[in-house]
């Protein structure tokens, strides 16, 4: 499948006005900074679908993009950024696991670990969550050109360490908007989600 046209929805608020669709949904968390509005506009071949390096922590929306007039991509509110107040967290944190408990047509989730850095006690939580309400995921590890092969290696062993579920975890995919590696990999697992989910029906 390629991506034919991406365009931006809406920016969501309150789940009260999550769209009325049964799309599925495919969903991109990470910590502020991560990479998240890079990696959507690059596997969309658009440079400015997603604001890339909008104020860190500042973003408490789900953005939705409609791709190929099919399914969704959903940017959810980046996490974790130290200069965030405790009650803006605890804002995201409940927006977050409500969207992820309560939405049906989530069909899978990316969650996008910096590949420099150790996975967060929030990327653990956010893991965790995935696990116990059975949806399956994958981890993208981001900026890999900022990194040596063997290091990414080490990183891909430190990120399964918060795996507990192998069945739901479907890959682990570095990823770099400066040479395209990853982009592939996301956009067929995007495409083998929508093909079992056909199958399903
Ligand atoms: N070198 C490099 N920089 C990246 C990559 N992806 C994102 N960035 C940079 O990281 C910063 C944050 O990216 P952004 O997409 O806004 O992150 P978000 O907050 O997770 O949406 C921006 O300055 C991007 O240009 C990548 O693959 N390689
Ligand atoms: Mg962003």
């Amino acid at each position: 499948m390629k991506i034919k046209s991406a365009e931006f929805i809406k920016s969501i608020y309150d789940l009260r006005n999550l769209p009325s669709s049964v799309l599925s949904e495919f969903v991109f968390v990470g910590r502020s900074n991560v990479g998240k509005s890079s990696l959507i506009n690059t596997i969309c071949n658009k440079k400015s679908l997603a604001k890339v390096g909008s104020a860190p922590g500042k973003t408490r929306q789900l953005n939705y993009f409609l791709i190929n007039e099919e399914y969704y991509l959903v940017d959810l509110p980046g996490y974790g950024y130290a200069k965030v107040p405790e009650q803006i967290r605890a804002g995201w944190r409940k927006l977050v696991e409500d969207y992820i408990s309560e939405r049906e047509n989530v069909n899978m989730v990316f969650v996008l670990i910096d590949s420099r850095h150790e996975p967060t006690y929030l990327d653990e939580l956010m893991v965790s969550w995935l696990e116990y309400y059975e949806i399956p995921y994958a981890i993208v590890l981001t900026k890999s050109d900022k990194i040596s092969k063997n290091k990414m290696e080490k990183q891909i062993y430190r990120a399964s360490k918060i795996v507990h579920n192998e069945d739901l975890c479907r890959d682990y995919i570095p990823f770099s908007i400066v040479s395209g590696e990853g982009k592939n990999d996301i956009v067929s697992l995007i495409s083998g989600a929508l093909a079992d989910n056909k199958a399903d029906k």
